[in-house]
């Protein structure tokens, strides 16, 4: 193994050139290709050199195809130059890194071609994403899937800094209730992040908490070299000197060099007589050489560190570094964004034997046959597989899902049918699906789904209120059969748990259809974790409610304004706001199928949904409307040929719209009533068609709201309405260069009832009626709705 030092020689080897390289990266894209907006690469070459031994001994030696990595962010060129290496990288993006589709200044799923595992650059949602896409291992596993390939490891590379992120925590308490295994994380011990030199015995902390959690700890701290030399006489206290020196001052240290440790050295620890031997044995550079090798940078140390694991239990590995080692800031505080200058950079290519036009090459400088390099390289496991990403078959989706109506319903009732149905059958579809909620299961109506389908855990556990037979509505019996993952209230675990679900084709070759039901303002406090489970293509439906001010009693912050914006932003999300039960069929169908689309269109899908119980309306669901429902709009009721005026809205205050519709007639001429399911949709369709047309000219293609709204007359007003905030719809008046008057809701807080809080906010009928008025000639509106 890797005591073999023909084998360490060879590591070793190549993680110098990864330093090299990753150096040249930055370098490159910092002083050689031409940067016509002046920007520095920051943050980069500092934290990168860091992490070079433990990477290099992780990809060149310890991962297995099977194995999954989340890198810290700044440590993008360390990756790329591995995979470069691997030949799965191209110099070409290399030397474009951070430039137009250049290598990613953060790995990137989507948009890096060298087979990122998982998308990081927001520090510590990468870290947490690996305890998730663990537990989903553990998930396929048990349900009898992917049992033909071998269980890997999920490996983040965390920055000691990065470890004050709260999800990180949030995500280890979840990952002791659900059994966490097969999970690594390397602490990158560099006591430093970007401002600051880190507390000292800051490792005491994590150590303690990680143990506290189940979790193996392992310390490496000394290298090999520092090992032997604490075993030569005098060697004690030289290693207590170690350990009590503060962290910023050893940082300090090492930033100035041989000569600088060798006075502190000296004037701390005293003639001693064999320490001060062991000391004045060595020349300024090998004691610097000793003082900097601590384990991370150590390749010996790191390959026993790593193999000595024979165990599936999660193990945090606290590895001592020190940031920007091997280049002349290493230590320095200030060195986060700390670069080479060209005389530096040139005297370090010399003094590694590189040749000025070489830099790029891949074995340029070592001492190495190359072919023997290149047959280490080509056996390394991690490598021996090629490309990693897997796929999965697409699970068949029925036309339409159905349901039992009844005349009065809300769209999370509805919601909550639809899946009950689902899991009273065994389709295929049924099976994929697996839902999780942070501790609202009951709340948004996943109780029967819930009750047919179990809850997740690997070993059996009864439901002991089931057992004790004391009568409850709820079955919360737990097996490896069970499909729904019960979380603890934090959306931010909920939402990287999508993330890990809604890789699974792609990281286990098993597809899931992950559902997830939370209250609909806590979005909010998730976001970020959406936000990259998006932008690493996961695929997953999230079903939000209750939402808006029409959960009016609740006040508070409980009431979401801002989320219709969201949804609209939100890129790879599709989102819905649905007002009828119908049409929540139509959109969970489409919801599962979009899910599953691998043609660049497809992505997740965010259901806005109500608790307000309204009158349904019966009708056929034609393939026409069906379409329209998921294009994002249809006529209610079409306008005549003469509009004065259109109503369009959205969501729960369809009956407000009815009802306004119906006062207006007789005053008004023609009026249209436009139900939108989807502003996102539609909005997306728009633009769509504009570059289209830009793009193509002569290109005829009109969007669905274009056609919708082109027989309306230049004249016609349009009033927009939802529960959120206006500017969801106000762009419908740009479309075709109608006026428009958008009516939602800009404020949060108030409690009362839905009446009460849609006057008080504007959203009922009298306002949509008042604003109808203003857009229209005419007499005044006879009719208004009486105050109850
Ligand atoms: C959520 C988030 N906040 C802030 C940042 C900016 N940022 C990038 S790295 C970093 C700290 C780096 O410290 P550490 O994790 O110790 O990494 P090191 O550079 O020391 O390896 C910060 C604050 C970010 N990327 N993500
Ligand atoms: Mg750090």
């Amino acid at each position: 193994m890797t005591t073999d030092p023909a084998r360490l020689e060879m590591l070793s080897a190549l993680a110098r050139k990864v330093l090299w390289l990753s150096s040249w990266t930055i370098h490159h894209a910092n002083h050689i290709r031409p940067n016509v907006d002046g920007l520095k690469v920051g943050g980069h070459q500092a934290s990168s050199a860091s992490l070079v031994t433990i990477m290099s001994a992780l990809y060149f030696s310890v991962l297995r195809p099977q194995d999954r990595v989340a890198v810290k962010p700044h440590a993008s060129p360390v990756f790329h130059a591995i995979q470069y290496l691997f030949g799965h990288q191209s110099r070409e993006k290399l030397e474009n890194f951070r430039g137009f589709k250049g290598a990613q200044s953060y790995p990137s799923r989507t948009k890096d071609v060298d087979d990122v595992d998982f998308s990081t650059g927001s520090v510590g949602l990468g870290v947490a994403q690996t305890l998730f896409a663990s537990l989903v291992q553990d998930y396929v596993r048990a349900h009898g899937w992917a049992k033909d390939r071998p269980e890997g490891r999920m490996i983040a590379l965390v920055g000691d800094a990065e470890m004050d992120e709260g999800n990180i925590f949030e995500a280890l308490l979840e990952g002791w209730k659900h059994g966490l295994r097969n999970t690594w994380w390397v602490v990158d011990y560099n006591r430093q992040s970007l401002d600051a030199v880190v507390r000292e015995g800051l490792w005491e902390k994590f150590e303690t908490m990680f143990r506290n959690f189940g979790w193996d700890v392992v310390i490496v701290k000394y290298g090999s070299l520092m090992r032997k030399a604490f075993a030569e006489p005098g060697g004690q206290a030289l290693k207590k000197w170690i350990d009590e020196c503060p962290n910023q001052l050893y940082s300090a240290l090492c930033f100035q060099g041989g000569a600088a440790f060798r006075k502190h050295l000296r004037d701390e620890i005293g003639d001693q007589g064999a320490v001060t031997q062991l000391i004045d044995r060595r020349s300024d550079d090998q004691l610097l050489e000793l003082m900097s090798n601590l384990g991370g940078h150590d390749m010996a140390s790191m390959c026993e560190a790593f193999e000595a694991i024979d165990h599936d239990r999660p193990v945090c590995f606290i590895a001592y570094t020190i940031k920007g080692i091997g280049l002349p800031f290493q230590g320095h505080k200030d060195n986060h964004a700390g670069l080479m200058t060209v005389a530096q950079m040139e005297k370090w290519r010399a003094a590694q034997n590189i040749r000025a036009g070489r830099e790029w090459d891949k074995f340029e400088g070592l001492s190495q046959d190359p072919a023997a390099l290149e047959a280490f390289l080509a056996n390394a496991p991690f490598n021996r597989e090629g490309r990693r990403r897997l796929s999965a078959p697409v699970i068949e989706v029925p036309e339409r899902l159905s349901f039992t109506p009844s005349s009065q319903m809300s769209t999370q009732q509805g919601f909550g049918l639809l899946l009950n149905e689902i899991a009273r059958g065994d389709s295929e579809l049924a099976s994929r699906i697996v839902t999780a909620s942070p501790d609202v299961t009951v709340s948004t109506n996943l109780g029967a789904w819930v009750n047919r389908r179990g809850l997740f855990a690997r070993a059996e556990k009864a439901d002991l209120f089931r057992s004790e037979k004391i009568p409850s509505t709820f079955n919360w019996d737990a097996s490896p059969r069970g499909q729904h993952i019960e979380l603890g209230i934090a959306e931010m675990n909920l939402f990287i748990l999508m993330s890990a679900l809604g890789l699974s084709h792609a990281i286990n070759g098993e597809r899931l259809l992950p559902v997830a039901t939370l209250y609909d303002p806590f979005i909010e406090r998730g976001l970020d974790a959406l936000n990259y489970a998006c932008y690493q293509d996961a695929r997953f439906m999230v079903a939000a409610t209750p939402s808006g001010v029409t959960l009016a009693p609740e006040g508070g912050a409980h009431q979401s304004i801002a989320t219709p914006l969201i949804g609209m932003a939100q890129d790879g999300l599709a989102s819905f706001e649905p007002a009828f039960v119908d049409e929540v069929a139509v959109i969970m169908a489409f919801g599962f199928r979009h899910m599953q689309r691998e043609d660049g269109e497809g992505g997740s899908v965010y259901l806005r949904l109500s608790t307000r119980s309204i009158d349904q309306v019966q009708r056929m669901m034609t393939p026409d409307l069906q379409s329209a429902i998921t294009e994002g709009a249809y006529w209610l009721r079409k306008p005549g040929p003469n509009a004065e005026v259109i109503i369009a809205y959205t969501g729960a205050v369809a009956p407000e719209a009815i009802e306004a519709v119906g006062l207006l007639g007789e005053s008004r001429r023609d009026i249209g009533l436009l139900a939108i399911t989807s502003a996102d949709q539609l909005h997306a369709g728009w633009t769509a068609a504009r570059k289209l047309r830009r793009d193509r000219r002569g290109v005829q293609h009109l969007s669905h709201i274009e056609k919708l709204l082109a027989p309306l007359p230049r004249e016609c007003g349009i009033v927009t309405v939802l529960d959120g905030h206006p500017a969801t719809l106000a762009w419908l008046g740009s479309v075709r260069g109608h006026r428009a008057e958008a009516l939602g809701v800009e404020h949060f807080g108030q409690t009362g009832t839905i009446d009460d809080l849609y006057r008080h906010h504007g959203i009922d009928a009298n306002a949509i009626i008042d604003a109808a008025e203003s857009l229209t000639a005419g007499a005044p509106v006879r009719h208004r709705k009486m105050a109850v």
